[in-house]
């Protein structure tokens, strides 16, 4: 699924603005017309989550409606045109001019409908309503009914009852665009890449729209590199390869990019065009090794949340320069996209500042009791389907992570998963898959990830305030795991919450000594196992959470950065660590 691009033959308008709103508490919005459009509504962000933008709206989930009014610009009438939403959550429902577009489930992803028959040159209307209900079928899920094996010892129910730990923000939170392209569109390029020697393979695989002959003419520049290929174009797909003498690899601390130009041309009359960057690069899995351009690579960095004061789950592009001058000034190279994927912007700038990502689908606190178990897997399939159509061309992107502690106790867990890989390496042969496990050696779906993933926390919620004891289960523990799996290894969180300005010598939990020892005994233990090829500290920054006894002032605290990104001690002690080897 290419990104909108604006060029020759293509524009795009974003929508973003201020749209009217109205929740819906009878959810009576659609038998009342609204579809149609809704009288009384008042302004809210777009994008932005709507629970921090008004009083009432923080603990809302929905039914909301939404809509905004627009004119087409000129020269749009003998384009097609289709109407993209970047990441609504969770359930949007869309009409544009009282025309049902349709329906889509799951934040975090972005769909789009084609609307050129819907549209009017001038005062359209678009009107979507959006349900942020949690529910034990849905993905992620919540309001899931109490009790063992599902839910982790400790666990009490949050406000609102999500079974994830972070705020389950709603609304319309990334663009909504609109893009004309001609007729006979490039639909879809995918680009694989691989490296003989010193000589790069990018191999494209162009979809369109439309069958009738054409030529397609594909240019890579860069580097001082331009290479050229012209593919004769008889069916809807088609297949060129283009190869780079000393080609400028694609690493972090080296992101260099290509510029894939496709342009599509009939009698020598071009008529449409797109440019997609690109990094030649490869990534393996090899015995207990992760490799990069064939070269041992080690991740450090961090789980993360898309999480800011009022805004919430919304877009903002200077947040995203801001976390990735953190991540550079503290020495990291890399980050999952817990527990969901990121902004298509925020895919971007890794690929250009050179950031390795676990990518990460919205799978997170499944769980496998037979009630709406069967919706979640087709949830989850949907999932890796989207994701992957939205980010196999980034070349930062190096692994899939299927689900963030899933609760795998229970029989059904291992051919779930076992489902969800076999999908994922069919969509991408390319690219390691991995399952992000709290349960250790239990964890089944193991035996046939490239990658594990572990999430730790002793001396925090067990062992509270041993880091001695914690060190020591977590060292045995790791060992046993290479033992069963011998994989590479990547600790995905580890952590501890940190009240910032709280001080103890000793040390003691919730103060900042405490997070500093916790990250650095563990980071010592990490660094003296060669199979432990990542480690992810629990969180790069403050986040806001659901209303529990655990999260003090709705946030959890284990961030080395406050949410609004100022150092905690760790931050500097981790900057110590990462930037000195
Ligand atoms: C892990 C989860 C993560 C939580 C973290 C914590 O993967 O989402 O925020 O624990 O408790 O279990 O801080």
């Amino acid at each position: 699924m290419l990104y909108p691009q604006s060029n020759r033959f293509r524009q795009t308008i974003d929508l973003s603005g201020f749209w009217d709103f109205l929740f819906d508490p009878e959810d009576q919005g659609q038998d009342r017309g609204w579809s149609a459009g809704f009288a009384g509504g008042r302004p809210i962000a777009v994008p932005a989550s709507w629970n921090d933008q008004f009083e009432e709206g923080r603990d809302n989930l929905g039914p909301a409606w939404y809509q905004t009014r627009f004119h087409l610009p000129w020269g749009w009438a003998e384009r097609r045109v289709r109407l993209r939403f970047g990441s609504v959550n969770y359930l949007a429902d869309v009409w544009l001019n009282d025309v049902r577009l349709g329906q889509h489930e799951g934040g975090h992803l972005p769909f789009e409908f084609d609307v050129s028959p819907h549209l009017r040159p001038e005062g359209n209307h678009l009107v979507v309503r959006v349900d942020g209900n949690l529910a034990p079928d849905r993905v992620p899920p919540g309001r899931v009914p109490w009790g063992p094996p599902d839910t982790f010892p400790g666990d009490s129910k949050p406000y609102p009852d999500a079974h994830f730990d972070f705020f389950p923000f709603c609304g319309i939170q990334r663009p909504v665009l609109l893009h004309a392209v001609p007729q006979e569109a490039i639909a879809d390029l995918s680009v694989t890449t691989d490296i003989d020697g010193s000589t790069g393979h990018v191999r494209v695989r162009l979809d369109r729209d439309g069958g009738e002959p054409a030529t397609a003419h594909l240019t890579l520049r860069g580097h001082g590199a331009e290479v050229k290929a012209q593919v004769p174009l008889d069916a809807e797909t088609a297949e060129a390869t283009l190869t780079v003498p000393d080609a400028a690899l694609w690493a972090p601390g080296s992101p260099n990019l290509y510029d894939l130009t496709v342009e599509l041309a009939r009698d020598g009359a071009p008529f449409d065009a797109y440019t997609l960057p690109v990094g030649i690069r490869t990534v393996a899995v090899e015995g207990d090794r992760l490799l990069l351009n064939g070269q041992p690579v080690k991740l450090k960095g961090f789980g993360r949340h898309e999480d800011f004061p009022i805004t919430g789950r919304g877009l903002l592009h200077a947040v995203i320069v801001k976390d990735y001058a953190l991540l550079q000034w503290i020495g990291a190279n890399s980050f999952r996209t817990s527990h969901y994927p990121y902004s298509e912007q925020m895919m971007s700038l890794a690929d250009r500042l050179g950031f390795l990502v676990i990518d990460e689908t919205p799978a997170v606190g499944l769980f496998f009791r037979e009630d709406g178990l069967e919706r979640r897997r087709t949830l989850c399939r949907q999932y890796v389907q989207e994701l992957i159509a939205r980010d196999k061309n980034h070349p930062s992107v190096i692994m899939w992570s299927l689900a963030n502690e899933p609760h795998s106790m229970r029989n059904e867990a291992k051919p779930f998963f076992r489902e969800l890989y076999d999908l994922t390496k069919a969509l991408d042969p390319t690219r390691p898959v991995t399952v992000v496990s709290a349960v250790g050696v239990a964890e089944e779906a193991f035996e046939f990830c490239d990658v594990v993933c572990l999430n730790r926390y002793w001396g925090w919620y067990t062992h509270p305030g041993q880091l001695d004891e914690a060190c020591e289960i977590l060292t045995g523990e790791l060992e046993a795991l290479h033992d069963k799996f011998p994989k590479p290894l990547i600790l995905s969180e580890f952590g501890a919450d940190t009240i910032p300005g709280c001080h103890a010598q000793p040390p003691e939990m919730f103060s900042e000594e405490y997070q500093v020892e916790f990250l650095t005994r563990y980071i010592q233990v990490l660094d003296s196992l060669p199979f432990v090829v990542g480690q992810h500290p629990w969180n790069m920054c403050d986040f806001k959470t659901s209303q529990e006894v655990r999260r003090m002032g709705g946030l959890n605290h284990k961030g080395v950065f406050t949410r609004d990104r100022r150092p905690k001690m760790a931050a500097h002690r981790l900057r110590e660590l990462w930037r000195s080897d």
